[in-house]
């Protein structure tokens, strides 16, 4: 998948797409495509960073997240591009269906 940084008109139609998947909640801050997830307990939202970590492996990308009891806070960004790409919009779009399977 491209490390290509996508240019702002693609990163405008990218959010309203990833926006309208989900719960929305996205948001483009410092470079970084953000979020904060909340979940009911500490249990899933750690279930939910367990999926995303494995999934993230698979993709050789990884999220910049932090979490607090049910809240975990997510910035995807494509280091080594020095902004976002389609790699982040893709793991964006797995931590949407993985939260929507959340209990
Ligand atoms: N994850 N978010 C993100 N950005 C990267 O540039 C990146 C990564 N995971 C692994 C990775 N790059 C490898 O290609 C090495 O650069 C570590």
């Amino acid at each position: 998948m491209s490390a290509i940084r996508l240019d702002t008109d693609a990163l405008t139609t990218a959010l309203a797409d990833l926006n309208a998947l989900g719960q929305g909640g996205w948001s483009l801050t410092d470079g970084a495509l953000c979020k904060t997830f909340a979940f009911s307990d500490f249990v899933r939202a750690f279930g939910f960073m367990t999926q995303v970590a494995l999934i993230a492996e698979s993709m050789n990308h990884h999220p910049d997240w932090s979490n607090v009891y049910g809240q975990v806070r997510v910035a995807l960004s494509t280091h080594e591009a020095g902004g976002i790409t389609e790699r982040d919009i893709a793991l964006a779009r797995q931590m949407e269906r993985l939260a929507m399977t959340a209990e």
